[in-house]
């Protein structure tokens, strides 16, 4: 019956593929479903868009319009219990205000009585009303049918790659939600991605994007000012102003760094848990166009599940990324709650735990606001920048190959593959073809150890390295 059930329940059947990498979001916002042979992505935006209609013209719904423009389609999902009242006419204003098709479902409708009461909700204008049960799975084949008609069947649609898996059973919160279905574009995503990388290869003389990315409060802005110098990230923001974004370039030793921030959220009350979900989504925007992100932590907060999320995505986007704790004077120099100065050690190490997917990232300790620390983001920054752009021979390679001791990968023997040879096919991030002798999916624990025999040999500090295997004979095994 949580919120978040029916994104659980379309997007489970993936779950499976995350098995390897436990834990590495709890609280998913985005999911992909297959339907009708076409993959689609799911935005769970349940709490990013208010209910409360005192706040739907705000700069908060202008930000929340990023994860609307994103979809194709749009699902207002309702409780069949609940009684219609003005902001759900609202609600369904402002979606129909846009060009995209609009259902509604009404969820929780178990039994006769219940569809008779779902009829009820036709009263909100909305041509498309499919009456579901998110927890029994009823009526969901129906509204995917009427969703992926509605959705024109994207050109060069090729296999896109796996996206993981929401956990939680997120129960807080509003009454109604928003899913937002739209077909996955891989194409689209790659394209941007290599003409980015394709200009870095081609210019010397290249511009690094840096995305701050980080939960409400962590000092976002307060770091895009000391590093810049300026005054121009508004720390906080202007009621109706429509930027999502602020950013500014500083030349660091010859290189253009551009520093990309989100533009605050207010936050108040009920807006708190909205403002938490918009940082995942615009996190997760800023990503696609960053060559680096700096994970922002709140020393005085340790390391929170939305912390954890938006590491989740940061990894799986291949930006590198440096982990930078923020407000380390609060609990060092300036503690005031009579506790002993926190210990980068050990501070680092729950980190680590918490975090495990990001185990290449380097982690940076600094205070913004006393501005320690800010040559070293700049340094690392533009090292890692460097790194994962590197490219190593096919020559080099084969020396590699020929060197690691495979015997002591701690893989059953079942799992192993031979690697007959291996080549970088792609950088940033780093991308490795092998080619072996059976067509099945690199163990984690393999994967693990080859990872790790690169990165003691090659270096590629900072970004997460890539994978994939090709079967040298056609013959598939399981
Ligand atoms: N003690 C201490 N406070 C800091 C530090 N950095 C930021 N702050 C404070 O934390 C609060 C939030 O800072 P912002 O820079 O607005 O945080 P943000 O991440 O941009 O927040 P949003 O844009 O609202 O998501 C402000 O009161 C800052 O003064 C720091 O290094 N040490
Ligand atoms: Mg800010």
């Amino acid at each position: 019956m949580g919120k978040s059930t029916l994104f659980n329940r379309l997007t489970q059947s993936r779950r499976s593929i995350v098995g390897d990498e436990p834990g590495i979001t709890r609280d998913r916002i985005y999911g992909e479903y297959d339907w009708d042979g076409r993959r689609f992505r799911l935005v769970d935006t349940g709490g990013i868009v208010p209910d409360d209609p005192e706040l739907i013209p705000t700069e908060i719904y202008n930000q929340a319009r990023v994860a609307l423009e994103e979809a194709a389609a749009l699902v207002l999902v309702v409780d069949v219990r609940t009684e219609l009242a003005s902001p759900d006419y609202d609600l369904v204003k402002l979606l129909l205000r846009g060009t995209k098709p609009v259902f509604l479902a009404v969820n929780k409708v178990e039994g006769e009585a219940m569809s008779l009461a779902a009829e009820n909700f036709r009263r909100l204008g909305l041509r498309e009303v499919y009456p579901i049960s998110a927890e029994h799975g009823l009526g969901i084949g129906d509204l995917l049918d009427a969703i992926a008609e509605a959705i024109p069947l994207q050109k060069d649609a090729q296999e896109p790659e796996a996206e993981p898996v929401p956990e939680t059973d997120d129960e807080r919160a509003e009454e109604d939600e928003i899913s937002e279905g739209g077909p996955v574009e891989p194409g689209v995503e790659d394209e941007t991605h290599r003409k980015v990388h394709r200009t870095h290869g081609e210019f010397e003389q290249h511009e690094t994007s840096v995305a701050i990315i980080g939960r409400p409060n962590v000092g976002k802005s307060t770091l895009l000012n000391a590093l810049t110098g300026t005054a121009r990230a508004i720390v906080s923001p202007i009621a109706g102003t429509t930027r999502d974004a602020v950013d500014e370039v500083v030349e660091f030793e010859g290189n253009q760094l551009r520093f990309v921030d989100t533009a605050g959220i207010r936050r108040k009350g009920k807006t708190h848990l909205m403002a938490e979900k918009l940082s995942v989504v615009m996190a997760r925007r800023h990503l696609e166009a960053a060559d680096v992100a700096l994970l922002m932590i709140d020393a005085t907060e340790g390391v929170t599940a939305s912390d954890a999320t938006i590491g989740g995505y940061a990894h799986e986007s291949g930006r590198s990324v440096i982990i930078v704790v923020n407000k380390w004077d609060a609990v060092t120099t300036g503690r005031k709650d009579g506790k002993p100065p926190a210990d980068r050690e050990i501070f680092e190490r729950q980190l680590r735990a918490v975090l495990k997917y990001l185990s290449y990232a380097p982690v940076i300790f600094l205070s913004a606001l006393e501005r320690t620390g800010l040559g070293k983001v700049m340094r690392e920054v533009k090292e890692l920048a460097a790194e994962r752009r590197k490219r190593v021979t096919t020559g080099q390679m084969n020396r590699f190959l020929e060197r690691v001791d495979f015997q002591r990968a701690p893989v059953p023997m079942s799992k192993r593959v031979r690697i007959f040879y291996m080549t970088q096919a792609a950088v940033a991030p780093p991308t490795f073809v092998l080619f072996t002798d059976r067509d099945v999916k690199l163990h984690f624990a393999f994967e693990r150890f080859l990872e790790n025999q690169i990165r003691d040999a090659f270096g590629f500090k900072g970004t997460p390295i890539w994978f994939k295997v090709k079967a040298r004979n056609e013959k598939k095994e399981e």
